[in-house]
């Protein structure tokens, strides 16, 4: 029997959810597209091994979806906090931690720092002071990136199953 290991995609609207999935689960190289907000939810599935696949849901980020953001973050082990990496928006990101910290209690939390390719951006180490919890830097429209957050995401989920075993 398979069984589904949740994680949820959290962050504000165009911080990079959806391309992060289409990087993780896509096997198409071209991963630059014209942004298309997400509605509601978006999801996609990575196989972790004969039994195992990890479900990455995506919490759409614009502001009149944050209704369904506690409801999608229930039953999510690791919740993955997608921020564009700009201060403006780190402190953006810090805010919704403090908004839902609630409804994150009981998951494991990592951040991704994306857009690392623009300029100005901020640092992963800088974003992790801000943010308080381990964060990876992340240029989730670059295919070379796939097998970071690829492992990013499988040891976040690997330590879990450890703990829980
Ligand atoms: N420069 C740059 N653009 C990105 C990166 N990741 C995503 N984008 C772009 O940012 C926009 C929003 O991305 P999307 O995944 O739809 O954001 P979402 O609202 O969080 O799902 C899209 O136009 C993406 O192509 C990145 O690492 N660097
Ligand atoms: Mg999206």
């Amino acid at each position: 029997m398979t069984r589904y290991v949740k994680v949820a995609l959290m962050g504000s609207g165009y911080a990079g959810k959806s391309t992060l999935i289409k990087l993780l689960t896509d096997k198409t190289a071209k991963l630059e597209v014209n942004y298309k907000p997400t509605a509601g939810m978006d999801c996609g599935t990575i196989t972790l091994d004969d039994t195992t696949k990890i479900s990455l849901v995506e919490m759409g980020g614009q502001t009149h979806f944050e209704f369904m953001w506690p409801d999608l973050l229930r039953g999510s082990r690791l919740v993955v906090v997608v921020t564009e990496s700009t201060p403006k928006a780190v402190l953006k990101t810090r805010q919704l931690l403090h908004k839902y910290k609630d409804n994150l209690a009981g998951s494991q939390i990592i951040a991704v720092a994306n857009k690392q390719d623009v300029p100005g951006s901020m640092k992963p180490e800088s974003v992790q002071d801000l943010l308080g919890i381990p964060t990876y830097g992340m240029i989730a429209i670059d295919p070379k990136q796939r097998l970071n957050g690829y492992k990013m995401i499988v040891s976040g989920i690997k330590n879990l199953i450890r703990v829980a075993a």
